[in-house]
C-alpha cells in the first residue's frame, strides 16, 4: 500500500492521527493532498456543515465550544474548523478564561483544528473547504467552522456552511458596528451572545430592527452563484426563513439547547424547502469558480516571467499600455 493509501484508510478508520497529518499535508499544500482528497471525495457530503461567525471577542469560540459540548451530549461527534490567528484552538491564546475552550481536548468525539490565517486568501478558503471535506469524510456528524467576520474570504467561508450562525454581543465598539452589518445578511441564526451582560435586550432590539427593515424575500442566490450557468433551475425557490435571534451565556453554556434546536430548524426547513439542493448546487459553482481562477492565475504566473510581468506593470503605469490590453498580452505571450 502506497503511502497516501494508508492515509486515506487512517482517516476513513476513524484514526485520528491520520486525520491530522492529512489536514497538516492540505495546509502545506503537500504534492500528494490533492489524491488523498480525491480518494476520501466519494466518502464525504454526510457531515452537517455549520458556519459561526460574527465580529472579533463576540464570543464565537466560546459558543462553538458550549455548541459542540452540546451536540456531544446528543451523542454526535463534532469536528471543529477555526479559521482565527487569535482563536484559542491555535494554542497560541490558551490563557485566563479562555483555558476552558481546552476542556474538549479529551473527548475522542472532537477534533479541533484551527488554520492559520496565512498566505493568499483565496488559498486558505480552498484549503478550509478541503479540511472541512477531510473532517466529513472522517466520518464527523456535524463540522463547525469558526471565523472572524472581518474580511470578505472569512464571510465567505462562513457562508459555505449550510447553516450560517452570526454572532453578536452587547457592548462592543462603534468600529465594529460595520463588520456587523456587512455579515448581518448571511445570517440563518442570530445569536446575542453574552446576554448576561447588561445591553443584551437593545442588541435583540436592533438586530431585530435591521432584519426587519431589510425585510426582504431572500432568493436562494443568497449564497451567490458565481458561475452563470443556462441550465440553472429558472424559478428560485423563495427564502421564507424567519431568522431567529437567540440569546446566550456560552460560559455558563446556557440558551445551547436552543442554538442547537434553531440548527435542526434550519436543516429541516433546507431539505424540505428544496432549498438544501439548491445551495449545493450553489456551493459546487462558486467553489469551481474561485479555484478555477487560482489555479489559471497560477499556472499563468508559472508560464511567464516575473520580469514580463513586472514589465507590463511599468508599461501600464507610463500610460503606455491599458490594463485591458496587458491581460491580453499575457495570456496570448506575447
Ligand atoms: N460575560 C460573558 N463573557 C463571555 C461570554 N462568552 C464569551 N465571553 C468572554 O468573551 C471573551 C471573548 O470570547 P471568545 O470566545 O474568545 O470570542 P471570539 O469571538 O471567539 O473572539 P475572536 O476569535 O478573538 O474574535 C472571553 O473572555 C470570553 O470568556 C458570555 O456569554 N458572557
Ligand atoms: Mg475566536
Amino acid at each position: 500500500m502506497s503511502r497516501i493509501e494508508t492515509l486515506v484508510n487512517g482517516v476513513l478508520d476513524g484514526d485520528r492521527r491520520a486525520l491530522a497529518r492529512l489536514i497538516t499535508r492540505i495546509e502545506n499544500r503537500a504534492p500528494d493532498a490533492p489524491a488523498a482528497l480525491a480518494a476520501l471525495f466519494p466518502h464525504t457530503g454526510r457531515a452537517y456543515i455549520v458556519g459561526i461567525t460574527g465580529a472579533p471577542g463576540t464570543g464565537k469560540s466560546t459558543v462553538v465550544n458550549a455548541l459542540a459540548r452540546t451536540l456531544r451530549a446528543q451523542d454526535r461527534t463534532v469536528g471543529i474548523v477555526a479559521v482565527d490567528p487569535t482563536s484559542p484552538f491555535s494554542g497560541g491564546a490558551v490563557l485566563g478564561d479562555r483555558i476552558r475552550m481546552t476542556d474538549l481536548a479529551g473527548d475522542r468525539g472532537v477534533f479541533i483544528r484551527s488554520m492559520a490565517n496565512r498566505g493568499s486568501l483565496g488559498g486558505l478558503a480552498a484549503a478550509t473547504g478541503d479540511v472541512v471535506r477531510a473532517l466529513d469524510a472522517a466520518g464527523f456528524d456535524v463540522v463547525l467552522i469558526e471565523t472572524v467576520g472581518a474580511g470578505q474570504s472569512e464571510v465567505d467561508i462562513a457562508r459555505t456552511a449550510y447553516t450560517t450562525i452570526v454572532v453578536d454581543a452587547p457592548g462592543l465598539g462603534d468600529d465594529v458596528q460595520a463588520i456587523k452589518a456587512g455579515i448581518l445578511e448571511i445570517a440563518d441564526i442570530l445569536v446575542v451572545n453574552k446576554a448576561d451582560r447588561p445591553g443584551a435586550e437593545n442588541t435583540v432590539r436592533a438586530l431585530r430592527a435591521t432584519l426587519e427593515l431589510g425585510h426582504r424575500l431572500r432568493s436562494a442566490g443568497h449564497h451567490g452563484p458565481l458561475l452563470d450557468q443556462d441550465d440553472a433551475p429558472p424559478e428560485p425557490a423563495l427564502d421564507l426563513w424567519d431568522v431567529p435571534i437567540l440569546k446566550t451565556v456560552a460560559t455558563e453554556r446556557s440558551g445551547l439547547d436552543e442554538l442547537a434546536g434553531a440548527i435542526e430548524r434550519h436543516r429541516a426547513y433546507l431539505s424540505e424547502s428544496g432549498l438544501y439542493e439548491e445551495r449545493a448546487r450553489q456551493r459546487v459553482q462558486a467553489e469551481l469558480a474561485t479555484r478555477l481562477r487560482e489555479e489559471l492565475l497560477a499556472r499563468l504566473l508559472d508560464e511567464r516571467s516575473p520580469a514580463a510581468v513586472a514589465g507590463v506593470i511599468e508599461r501600464i503605469l507610463a500610460r503606455q499600455l491599458d490594463p485591458g490590453s496587458a491581460v491580453r498580452e499575457l495570456l496570448n505571450g506575447t
